[in-house]
């Protein structure tokens, strides 16, 4: 008796689970193809989104300077693109643009990647006209770089729009290296120059990348509630 009913209620359970299974794992699939479509659908909601972001947020138009070989390359493409890539020194100039979301929304930014070449410096002025802010970039693993940042300060403050002086990133690139530059030493740099931020970051690793930029958008929001499209125009890439 014992052993029956246990064999009774074993398939009982068995039974039970197997309506359960066979109940749930339909489902599932289903589910599963649901949820495939509806990841579709919203990939494609994003990308409208996206480009309706692109079309709507303000245009402004951001440097990225610093001594050759500090990374301000790869830092550029490491956001844009999401890779470490291969780059060659800057020629003159590099362009990229990509909407970023700051506090207060998005803003489109238009990147100007500058060299740091001095053979390529006599070119710098006309790439800062209406400039309003600025992504200033030293190699931690380079201690001479951050000195060297001063120049770079002072050359392209007399060629950008004077927004841009309050609107200035310092980033220690390569923090994925050891560094050679105390942590005062760069709080001093930022007090007396007047720096919104520092941050340090790795093309390498992406560590910190996204920040970077958000940051300075979010620093470009805080200063200038008032940007519209219709404020600055004149800074629309043609
Ligand atoms: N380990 C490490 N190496 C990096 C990183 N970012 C850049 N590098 C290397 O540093 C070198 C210079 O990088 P670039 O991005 O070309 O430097 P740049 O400042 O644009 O140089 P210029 O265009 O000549 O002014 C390259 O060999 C990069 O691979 C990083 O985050 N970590
Ligand atoms: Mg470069």
């Amino acid at each position: 008796m014992v052993l029956g009913s246990r064999t009774a209620d074993r398939d009982l359970t068995l039974s039970c689970l197997g309506t359960d299974l066979n109940s749930t794992i339909h489902p599932r699939l289903e589910g599963q193809g649901l949820l495939v479509e509806a990841i579709k659908v919203l990939a494609i909601i994003w990308e409208r989104l996206s480009a309706l972001a692109r079309q709507q947020a303000p245009l402004v138009k951001i440097l990225v300077a610093g001594t050759s070989q500090v990374g301000k390359t790869s830092l550029v493409q490491s956001y844009v693109f999401n890779d470490f890539l291969d780059v060659s020194p800057t020629i003159g100039i590099n362009f990229a643009q990509k909407v970023c979301l700051g506090e207060q929304g998005p803003l489109n930014l238009s990147i100007w990647d500058l060299s740091g070449e001095m053979r390529f410096k006599f070119l710098i002025p006309q790439f800062c006209s209406g400039a309003i802010g600025l992504v200033l970039v030293f190699d931690q693993a380079r201690s001479d770089t951050l000195n060297a940042s001063a120049e770079w300060l002072d050359f392209i403050g007399r060629y950008a729009h004077p927004f841009h002086s309050k609107a200035i990133v310092l980033v220690g690139a390569k923090s994925d290296l050891a560094s050679r530059v105390p942590l005062h030493e760069i709080n001093t740099f930022c007090t007396e120059h007047k720096i919104a931020a520092f941050i340090p970051c790795s093309a390498k690793t992406g560590a910190n990348v996204h920040r970077v930029f958000e940051s300075l958008t979010t620093i470009i929001q805080r200063t200038l509630p008032e940007l519209s499209s219709s404020t600055f125009p004149h800074l629309a890439v043609s």
